[in-house]
């Protein structure tokens, strides 16, 4: 927790929910940063880590971890470490005492996770009780019916190398029969996988795919167990996905996610960060100008804002603006350099580090980003930062003299652990499989046998990457908004639904008429809101329901357009006073009165508490607030109040600190505060809101340094290099480490709360509801809105920057399209209506799904 200078235990800290699972009191940054070190030339450091390991972490904690997660972190940190250790021994100098303990506590760790196995598909469950294992009373895990494609197909490195180092074969046997069950599952007309599965019936039951989150390090695992154990079949299960992913997925330079039933058709309008791995894995593969486009692409989404946010749109808006300093990028940008040796590619890592020195760098480490539009932080640093981003953006600027050993002998994880490549030839016991008898020869020469040589696939061409890179360059900058291209498309293909969601009044009988006859009926909730809910059962005809999935489809649209819209984003309020020179950024929730920050320029001041605390009358210490921005504790009165208050004692600003003790922007989401229903228009200073531990931090500081600065904005501001410079080395940097701890001590106080939010969404709770939206005032969408929504500016862009007329384009898109995509046929071909409404389920599913999935 780079914040509050303090490693995150769990139960100790309120609950973050699944991002928890990775944390088994089993010192988790330890182990998963062990090759790093050697990667990094630390072999001293090494060698005392590993001791560390071997003295202190227990593997035996009652704790329900992510199997997944325990996999590639910590069974992969410990064999990347067994790894380096006897390759160091073996050269004599370091580890000369190393007797294969750290393999000794992977294959303990290997056994503790393999009763997550005991299912009838061989599918493993999604989390285990690392002391009493699955489904026993102490477990409190092993009800779980669903797990994600990557965290069942992202084990056979580990676990074949466990094997092949051990000799116990039942490791490896256990990875191959989920991968086999994965393969068998594929859906066979498209050759895609879901996101989630059935780990007892193999039914998909999230139906969206993509190269992102979810599925990810299933196909980067089954191409590189090809390298690391010469097995055909897996090469020939990762080329069959590979052709199905550039024939729906990839719409370059965009990986966008589409249904596996229905791959023409696009599942969702945004991308997530850790699709970013991919044009890494197509180098391993040899596709490299499509991994050079959709690397560029990234890289520009990155120079607008800093980071890679965790999910941006295809127009490159943010959709999730936090960035947990994901390595993904890094691991692509280094494979593209090894693959084409254009110093380009070093540019963009220089470009990656100046920018985690610049925004991610706090006192005690790199804090995540909360969000990349205000450069706010999170107490945050994911044990992946140091496995994975240090490494490859060190190897990235490595010469070969600078690795003390031959990186090209080894193969990398996903989470980038070392695995040597003479494992393939060791402990062979299992029996390599040869071309499946499924196995269709693919007519594309990229799926040749051997490895690319990026001598033969552009010899002595230093411009090749150049040249790929150059007709994208304005693909983010000159973007324009747009809808859901193929989505729209298919709207095109067939008839358009006879009422449009922007033209729809709820007052307006002919519209409910058309409802009616769609299947979609209107129900007026209690809090004012209208719930729009489909039954295709209850449309006219076929063609009528067919029209009302349309409607819906773009209801749901417009509705989380319009979420989008009326919320105020987010503020920052960094910490510019020494020692903490800007480096602290903490997320502020905002105000609907005083000033606002997104107009004016930000303000900045030191900081007093009001007295009474609660700023609910009026101040009794005005000369201690006086030009200063006050703090004041929530609770009691309304915000207004405190705001007025505050203003008429002299305050320029005014931060108000949850009451709610351990409070966090961690844990519980950001909110504005309102005004009090009177007109505001008096209050002119600027509010802000923080929780009770971003609070606590600006309280600690005051109690340490007394003389406190922050800045109130919409965007931390650059730190200022003047004031970092005077930072004194030695005593400065003790006083810094003081800091730390005494906020340590005072934060470990905090109150255990479970916040994880309970908020349910009536999409989810409604199994009968085929399709529906919750749409606020949904008749009151008046036609200036109209012309603001996204969905609606028909216009891309074009290669060139030019935004042009996206009706005609998809036009044209939609009409080769239709004649080789047989599923692109809505309202053309005559279907069986079972056949039709079976089709239509599996839609709504996936859009329920995709729906839940936002929220
Ligand atoms: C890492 O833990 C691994 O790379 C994993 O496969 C997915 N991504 C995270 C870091 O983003």
């Amino acid at each position: 927790m780079p914040l509050t200078c303090r490693g995150r235990v769990r139960g100790q800290e309120p609950s973050r929910g699944d991002v928890d699972d990775a944390l088994g009191k089993f010192s988790l940054t330890l182990i998963d940063s062990l090759d790093t070190l050697v990667v990094l030339n630390k072999t001293k450091e090494f060698e005392d880590a590993v001791r560390k390991v071997l003295r202190d972490v227990n593997l035996d904690n009652d704790v329900v971890v992510s199997v997944f997660e325990t996999n590639i972190r910590v069974l992969g940190g410990l064999l990347g470490g067994h790894s380096l250790a006897i390759m160091l021994k073996e050269k004599g100098e370091y580890m000369q005492w190393y007797n294969d303990e750290l393999l000794q506590m992977a294959k303990q760790l290997g056994y503790k996770l393999l009763p997550a196995f005991n299912t009838t598909s061989g599918l493993p469950y999604p989390r285990i009780n690392l002391k009493f294992g699955i489904r026993k009373p102490e477990a409190r895990t092993g009800t779980e019916t669903d797990t994600c494609t990557a965290c069942a197909g992202t084990l056979i490195l580990e676990f074949a190398a466990l094997s092949r180092f051990t000799g116990a074969t039942i490791f490896e046997e256990y990875a191959r029969k989920a991968l086999d069950f994965l393969w068998e599952k594929r859906q066979r007309s498209s050759n895609l996988v879901g996101v989630t599965i059935n780990i007892h019936t193999g039914d998909w039951v999230r139906k969206d795919s993509g190269v992102g989150a979810g599925i990810d390090s299933y196909y980067e695992y089954l191409l590189k167990a090809y390298v690391l154990l010469g097995d055909d079949s897996f090469l020939e299960r990762f080329n069959t996905h590979y052709d199905a992913i550039m024939r729906y997925i990839s719409q370059p330079p965009l990986l966008l996610d589409v249904h596996i039933h229905k791959p023409m058709l696009n599942a969702r309008t945004w991308m997530d960060a850790l699709l970013a791995f991919f044009p890494g894995l197509q180098v391993l593969k040899g596709d490299i100008r499509p991994a050079i486009e959709t690397h560029e692409m990234l890289y520009q989404v990155i120079k607008k804002h800093n980071f890679l946010p965790e999910a941006f749109t295809t127009d490159f808006r943010v959709h999730w603006a936090q960035h947990p300093l994901r390595p993904e990028f890094a691991e692509s940008t280094y494979f593209l350099y090894k693959a084409t040796g254009d110093p380009y590619y070093l540019e963009v890592g220089k470009t990656l580090i100046e920018n985690l020195n610049k925004y991610a760098r706090v006192p005690c480490g790199f804090a995540a980003m909360k969000d990349v539009r205000t450069g706010s932080h999170e107490d945050r640093m994911d044990s992946f930062f140091l496995a994975e981003m240090f490494k490859y953006l060190y190897l990235l600027f490595a010469d070969k003299e600078d690795i003390i050993f031959d990186i090209e002998d080894y193969i990398f994880t996903t989470e980038a652990h070392l695995l040597p490549l003479w494992l393939s030839t060791t402990n062979q016991s299992i029996s390599k499989k040869n071309t499946t008898s499924e196995y269709t020869e693919l007519d594309d020469s990229n799926f040749d046998w051997t490895c690319p040589n990026t001598q033969i696939l552009f010899p002595n061409d230093p411009l090749y990457a150049q040249s790929i890179r150059e007709p994208l360059k304005n693909v983010v900058d000159k973007s324009c908004p747009r809808g859901i291209i193929r989505v729209e498309e298919s709207f095109r293909s067939g008839a358009k639904p006879p009422l449009r969601a922007r033209d729809f009044m709820a007052t307006n009988p002919e519209h409910l008429e058309i409802l009616k006859k769609m299947g979609v009926s209107l129900i007026h909730l209690k809090d004012g809101r209208v719930q729009l809910v489909q039954h295709a059962i209850q449309a006219a005809s076929s063609i009528d329901a067919e029209d009302g999935l349309r409607f819906m489809q773009e209801m749901i649209e417009l509705s989380s357009q319009q979420q989008k819209e009326q919320q105020l984003p987010p503020r920052a309020v960094q910490i510019v006073s020494h020692p903490f020179f800007g480096r602290v950024v903490l997320t502020a929730g905002p105000a609907q009165f005083g000033l606002d920050l997104s107009k004016h320029k930000e303000t900045r001041g030191f900081v007093a508490s009001s007295k009474p605390y609660n700023g609910c009358s009026e101040l009794t210490n005005p000369e201690a607030v006086m030009g200063k921005i006050a703090l004041i504790q929530r609770g009691q009165c309304m915000f207004a109040e405190k705001a007025r208050n505050i203003q008429n004692a002299g305050a320029i600003g005014g931060i108000v600190i949850d009451d709610n003790e351990g409070s966090s922007s961690d844990t519980a989401p950001l909110f504005q505060m309102a005004g009090d229903g009177k007109d505001t228009d008096d209050i002119k200073i600027p509010m802000l809101f923080l929780f009770s531990k971003e609070g606590s931090i600006i309280l600690d500081a005051i109690r340490e340094y007394e003389e406190v600065e922050v800045l109130l904005s919409d965007k931390a501001k650059d730190r200022d290099p003047e004031m970092e410079n005077e930072e004194q080395p030695s005593s400065e940097n003790d006083s810094q480490n003081q800091s730390g701890e005494q906020i340590s001590s005072s934060s470990q106080e905090v109150d255990l709360v479970d916040q994880e939010s309970s908020e349910e969404n009536s999409l989810n709770s409604h199994p009968e509801l085929l399709s529906l939206a919750d749409v606020d005032n949904a008749a009151s969408i008046s036609p200036s809105e109209q012309t603001s929504n996204p969905t609606e500016n028909h216009e891309t862009t074009n290669l060139n920057g030019e935004c042009t007329d996206l009706d005609n384009q998809l036009q044209e898109q939609s009409e080769t399209e239709e004649d080789s995509n047989p599923n692109v046929s809505w309202g053309k071909k005559v279907q069986p209506i079972d056949s039709i409404l079976a089709d239509w389920n599996e839609d709504i599913e996936a859009f329920e799904m995709m729906e839940k999935d936002e929220l």
